[in-house]
């Protein structure tokens, strides 16, 4: 069994990342030995710039009643730094994506696009595309990291952009390819999406098309993404 944990924490350290992923699910079903070796490799990413595998680790981590005392000593406020430039209050949409509660996530993104674009956008609970070209870079790279982190790489604005950038941007390409259309057909909210990990690449977060594609073209060519 110790053979098994040691090879598990080479995988962990050294593999390819999917390979991390995969020694990352099987070490934490491995009781306390392989907890050991999820803190120790989550304490070594301190002060890297945090990654999928560091969002996993964090993740099984959180799910186990074993090592919440852990994460609040050591990571009160997770592994993504909260940067805001309006101080807007990002750990409720940390929390919903920590439990995989991706609908929730979804809506609280949209409310928090409504804060960024201020009181107006608030009352009226959607964005003209005008108020998107505004927002701050920092607090789109938050919510974007945040989702992408938490969902091994499948959700966030910026993996719907690059789907997007290989699509040549035409729209038409993209519905299909995130789930958001089958066919002729728009996918309904909320039932007919997909609210967990086997969805498709891209599918959320969500942005209503009802009042046209300008406001989500305008977050897809926003310079955050191309701003380290
Ligand atoms: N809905 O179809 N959507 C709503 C999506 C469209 C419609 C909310 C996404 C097409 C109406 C969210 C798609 C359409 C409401 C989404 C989608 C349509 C509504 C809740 C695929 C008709 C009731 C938050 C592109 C053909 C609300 C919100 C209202 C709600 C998302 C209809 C998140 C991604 C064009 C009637 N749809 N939406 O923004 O305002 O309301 O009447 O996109």
């Amino acid at each position: 069994e110790n053979r098994e944990i040691e090879e598990l924490q080479q995988q962990l350290l050294t593999a390819s990342e999917k390979k991390q992923l995969q020694a990352i699910d099987r070490l934490s079903g491995l009781g306390e030995p392989g907890l050991t070796v999820l803190k120790e490799f989550l304490q070594g990413g301190r002060d890297r710039e945090p990654n999928l595998v560091l969002g996993k680790t964090y993740q099984c981590l959180y799910q186990n009643p074993l090592t919440q005392d852990f994460l609040l000593a050591h990571f009160p406020h997770g592994i993504v730094p909260f940067n805001s430039e309006l101080n807007i209050d990002y750990k409720p949409l940390q929390q919903a994506l920590l439990t995989q509660d991706f609908q929730t996530a979804d809506r609280i993104t949209l409310q928090k696009l409504c804060e960024l674009a201020g009181e107006a956008a608030i009352e009226r609970k959607w964005l003209y595309f005008s108020e998107v070209d505004k927002f701050p870079i920092a607090d789109l790279q938050t919510i974007d990291r945040l989702w992408l982190l938490h969902s091994e790489g499948k959700f966030g604005f910026s993996v719907q952009r690059e789907i997007w950038l290989s699509n040549r941007k035409d729209f038409s390409k993209v519905w299909s390819k995130i789930g958001w259309k089958a066919e002729k057909n728009w996918t309904r909210y909320p039932n007919e999406f997909t609210w967990d990990l086997s969805a498709p690449k891209g599918h959320l977060p969500l942005s209503n098309q009802l009042r046209g594609v300008r406001a989500f073209a305008s977050l897809l060519s926003h310079p955050a993404w191309s701003t380290p």
